[in-house]
């Protein structure tokens, strides 16, 4: 049985890779595990119609009951973001949910492997896992380092939170060849905040420019590592670096007093900093995402043109 079998591509998704059209990926662990009911179900669907609104068809990806699902019905997005027990998968999980025909919502990693198998290049999301403080003694690292090394997709981020430790995954990326992109800042910028003191290891402006990046890498090259692409939060919605680090190094204390550790670390200080800041952060969280989705979308767009 090949791949694609055990993929169940929406219908108005398939229409539009089978014409050309662009298409972004969306992932499902910022639903699930990344944000509480109901704003998660809001952004899910708002996202959608922004990347409709700038010319791309949305392609939010899960697995459900089993099946790889790349393009959500309402209903089965709405089953996600309120069901209890879903699994949070990277793409080492991908094999156990479908022999075992469990439910479970998609990480960057995850997402980014079912977008390539289906044929998607652009994928939008808030931020993405990286190394984490104190690896060196803990070993976490995010599978979405690894998978951004060998999957051909582009992903939009705003950058990394400093719950993690952001020269090191900037050097991590590095390491896998991975080309990091920062859209129209001469930074590197750190989710909530548009600055990180890192400068950007490379920066390109605007959606054309970032379509002719991924052109080069596979296209042109033959490259076949994804493509760290961080829009940095708009100004008018950043929470400076000093006021949020204090509730991120709380987090930090809580999370070591509690004793969490492995796949529930980035949930858990996800959840935290939400409570911490009083929602002020989540308000900031579904501006970058649906930044994020616009320039993602924009993209898509400009890179179906080169491929035309
Ligand atoms: N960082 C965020 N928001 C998120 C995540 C990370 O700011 O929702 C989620 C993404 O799904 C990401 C995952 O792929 O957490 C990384 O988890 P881990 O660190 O366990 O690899
Ligand atoms: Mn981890």
């Amino acid at each position: 049985m090949s791949a694609m079998q055990q993929l169940s591509v929406h219908p108005e998704v398939a229409d539009a890779l089978a014409a050309g059209r662009p298409v972004v990926a969306l992932e499902s662990t910022i639903i699930s595990h990344g944000m509480p009911f109901p704003q998660n179900v809001e952004m899910a669907t708002e996202v959608e119609g922004i990347v409709r609104a700038n010319g791309a068809v949305p392609a939010t990806i899960a697995v459900i009951d089993g099946v790889c699902l790349v393009g959500l019905s309402a209903e089965q997005l709405h089953h996600l973001a309120t069901v209890g027990g879903v699994f949070k998968a990277t793409t080492r999980d991908l094999p156990w949910l479908i022999a075992a025909g469990r439910t479970g919502a998609t990480t960057v990693a995850a997402t980014m492997r079912l977008a390539a198998l289906a044929g998607i290049r652009v994928f939008a999301t808030g931020g993405i896992g990286g190394v984490h403080r104190g690896a060196a003694d803990s070993f976490d690292i995010s599978a979405d380092l690894t998978e951004l090394g060998i999957t051909p997709v582009a992903v939009v981020s705003a950058g990394v939170k400093s719950i993690l430790d952001i020269g090191l995954t900037l050097e991590r990326l590095e390491t896998l060849g991975v080309p990091v992109v920062v859209n129209g800042s001469d930074e590197f910028p750190s989710f909530y905040s548009r600055t990180s003191g890192h400068p950007a290891p490379r920066r390109l402006d605007g959606p054309a420019e970032l379509a002719r990046h991924l052109h080069a890498t596979w296209d042109q090259l033959g490259l076949t590592c994804g493509i760290s692409i961080a829009n940095p939060i708009p100004a008018t919605d950043e929470i400076p670096a000093d006021e949020i680090s204090a509730h991120i190094e709380a987090a930090l204390v809580d999370l070591t007093a509690q004793g969490i550790e492995g796949q529930d670390v980035t949930p858990f200080l996800l959840k935290t900093v939400v409570e911490r800041t009083g929602g002020r952060s989540l308000v900031a969280n579904l501006a970058l995402v649906r930044n994020n989705a616009a320039t993602a979308a924009q993209i898509a767009v400009e890179y179906a043109r080169l491929r035309a």
